[in-house]
């Protein structure tokens, strides 16, 4: 009989045996809590040690293993950092095959399906389904041995893949070893590696600061990171994996339920879908869908559809396959993002800070659920990386709300006649030089405010919703108030007659008094929202706000010093310097004191007192639709009461403001478990600091 415990009959070890015996201790003790941490952090979003200890723990069991280097085994925590390139991908025989989904466009497709499953089976009652979004990513089989990752493959054709072990060694959500305990001889655990969008967007910031090709999705990326010889290219991408399904098992057994297994899945540390739901019959897949279309832009990652899988495994085995693909899952596609298309012209149009955009004038093409006929093509720089011509035909992308992009070129398909595209060498509305500052992709026109473009440009922001929120002065009526020569600047809105303003096109009397009516409405306004209405670059509507309560008088801010700008909450030296030069620009001067003039004003602003700013040192998020007020308005409450508002939940987060529609970013609240208040809660919150929202 063998067993663990030291016999009798043992020789004494030596020192140095003993040396090891220690040493194989303390590294079994590492690898467990190296691998419990990083499973906190990378599969839980929930850390459970601070990032120094973190690094301790693994510096001291680095050392372990150079010194001993007989402890170092492939699945240690340490080899996450990518191994020795590859001459070349192995092939894997995939043991079962890796199946591809039967695709549903739209409801009446869902209840096809929903009724095959149904009659196969001979049930009346509601079919259970398992479902959760269609990651675009990458399919790979995980196969552990005893708990230990043996082997890692991609789909291929399904029956043969590639064998990307050292790759999916370094995704840090991909347990090296199994958690908890009972692990099967022989599990195969199937899922999809993903770059989710956060980590998709910096990559490609990345190459675009370095003119280096950029993806054009996160699935490409995601491929290309994980099709790389050399594994230390693929630890420096930040990918993730989430399973969704078993391969095999053999020497145990799994629940009878697809959503218990995946239960089963965590247990073992694999990340699984936070968004995975059992729904009951066509209807609840609907619903189902439905949902997550609305939460789809703010999730984390791109997603291209939902599966729905049948979730008892007994009715599933009945099923059965066709061909390759199962008929107890469906994948509901949402809207295609990308789309081939003609690029017909290319137009250089003017912003309010004189920046020239070149604008793709295209083929009209449906993409993303809109029709899309105008793409912006960023700067030249990004004209010349993406070797763009007039007369190519291009890739367009349309993700979320998000303005429409040119991805790609579709070379092979580039006709002979196809046309470079020249920057203008002055500006294309009024002449003047353009300038482009060293180091900045951008080119400016510098007409500045003699810029017609500009001109109107800074009018609309002016009588912005978040700025004066003069009523009725749209875009258009500012367009034709600029080009009939009725007002050069915004001093002017405030001179403006009836008689001018009734003259202008589709604009009845009734219209013309109410829009005069508006105008002197926006006189009474507050410090910030005139800051902010002056457009100085880069100055929104939090960064008005702190130079309003900072400063509390508009002469104490137009005379501040570079140091005196940059002691302000979230103004850095390129603010500051855009502020400065605003303040001495004498056409800026002489606006600011036509506006006062024409008898803008704001309260007084009193300094607050630390007792007044209740919620100083809290970070707040807010999220969703409120239905009583704005988010800007929600966050500038905040912000009064001494809060700081941030983009993204995160530890430090104090609470989230969550509105109607909230995605991600309360899910996220929640599996951090911070204090989450809902519209009602945050209006009492307000009302009990002295804040009124319907004042
Ligand atoms: N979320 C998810 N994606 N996906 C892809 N589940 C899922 N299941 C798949 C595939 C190919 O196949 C199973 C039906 C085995």
């Amino acid at each position: 009989m063998t067993t663990d415990q030291p016999s009798l009959f043992d020789e004494a070890p030596t020192p140095k045996a003993n040396d090891l015996v220690e040493a194989r201790a303390k590294v079994n003790e590492l690898h467990k809590l190296l691998n419990q941490a990083n499973h906190a952090y990378y599969v839980l979003d929930d850390p459970s040690l601070p990032d120094a200890e973190y690094d301790r723990l693994f510096r001291e069991l680095s050392s372990i293993e150079s010194t001993h280097p007989e402890l170092l085994t492939a699945n240690s925590p340490t080899q996450r950092v990518g191994a020795e390139p590859l001459a070349k991908f192995e092939q894997v025989t995939h043991e079962v095959a890796m199946l591809s989904l039967d695709n549903a466009f739209d409801d009446s497709d869902m209840v096809d399906f929903d009724r095959r499953v149904a009659d196969r089976l001979g049930v009346q009652e509601d079919i259970a389904y398992a479902c959760e979004p269609k990651l675009d990513g990458i399919a790979v089989s995980l196969l552990y041995e005893n708990g230990l990752l043996v082997r890692a493959a991609t789909r291929g054709d399904g029956s043969t893949g590639e064998n990307i072990t050292q790759n999916i060694r370094t995704v840090a959500s991909i347990p090296l070893k199994l958690l908890g305990k009972d692990h099967p001889p022989i599990l195969e655990v199937r899922g999809e590696v993903y770059m989710p969008k956060n980590s998709f967007e910096a990559l490609n910031e990345k190459a675009r600061l370095k003119d280096e090709k950029t993806f054009v999705n996160p699935r490409n990326a995601a491929a290309g990171s994980l099709r790389q010889l050399d594994s230390k290219i693929t630890a420096s991408r930040r990918l993730e994996f989430c399973c969704y399904s078993l391969g095999r098992i053999e020497g145990a057994q799994l629940p009878v339920e697809h959503s218990e297994i995946l239960a089963q899945f965590a247990q073992w540390g694999f990340k699984t879908n936070a968004e995975s739901k059992v729904v009951l019959g066509a209807q609840g897949c609907q619903d189902y869908y439905q949902q997550l279309a609305l939460k789809r832009n703010d999730l984390p990652y791109e997603i291209d559809g939902i599966v729905f899988k049948v979730n008892a495994i007994e009715q599933q085995q009945k099923l059965g396959f066709i061909s390759r693909a199962p008929r107890w899952a469906i994948a509901r596609k949402f809207p295609a993002q990308e789309e081939m298309t003609l690029l017909e012209e290319v137009e250089f149009q003017v912003g309010r800070t004189g920046a020239i955009t070149p604008v793709a004038r295209l083929k009209p093409v449906f993409v993303g659920g809109v029709t899309v006929s105008n793409a912006t093509l960023h700067n030249m720089d990004e004209i010349k990386r993406l070797d763009a011509r007039v007369g190519d035909t291009v890739i367009i992308r349309r993700a979320g709300d998000v303005i429409p992009k040119v991805v790609k070129v579709v070379l092979d398909r580039r006709p002979v006649n196809a046309q470079d595209i020249e920057f203008p060498k002055s500006c294309p509305v009024c002449d003047s030089a353009v300038e482009r500052v060293e180091g900045e992709a951008v080119a400016r026109c510098s007409g500045g405010l003699f810029c017609g473009a500009q001109r109107k440009e800074a009018i609309k922001h002016f009588a912005s919703r978040k700025a004066m929120d003069i009523d009725g002065l749209g875009d258009k009526i500012v367009e034709q108030l600029v080009d009939e020569n009725l007002i050069e600047s915004f001093v002017d809105l405030y001179s403006l007659q009836l008689d001018d303003v009734a003259k202008l096109e589709r604009m009845a009397e009734k219209s013309a008094k109410n829009l005069l009516a508006s105008i002197e409405e926006s006189k009474s306004t507050t410090f910030a929202k005139f800051l902010y209405s002056l457009g100085i670059r880069e100055v929104g509507v939090a960064t008005a706000l702190n130079l309003q309560n900072h400063f509390l008088d508009i002469r104490v801010l137009v005379k501040a010093s570079f140091e005196e700008l940059v002691a302000v909450d979230d103004v850095g030296p390129i603010v500051a310097q855009h502020i400065l030069n605003f303040f001495a620009e004498p056409h800026n001067q002489s606006v600011i004191d036509g506006l006062l003039q024409s008898g803008l004003t704001w309260p007084k602003v009193e300094r607050k007192q630390d007792n007044e700013l209740p919620l100083v040192g809290k970070t707040y998020v807010v999220t969703g639709t409120l239905n009583l007020m704005g988010r800007d308005q929600a966050k500038g409450y905040l912000q009064d009461l001494g809060a700081k508002v941030a983009g993204s939940v995160s530890a430090k987060t104090h609470a989230l403001v969550a509105g109607e529609k909230a995605g991600s970013k309360l899910q996220k609240a929640q599996d951090l478990g911070l204090e989450i208040l809902d519209e009602e809660a945050f209006i009492n919150l307000i009302k009990t600091h002295g804040i009124n929202h319907e004042s």
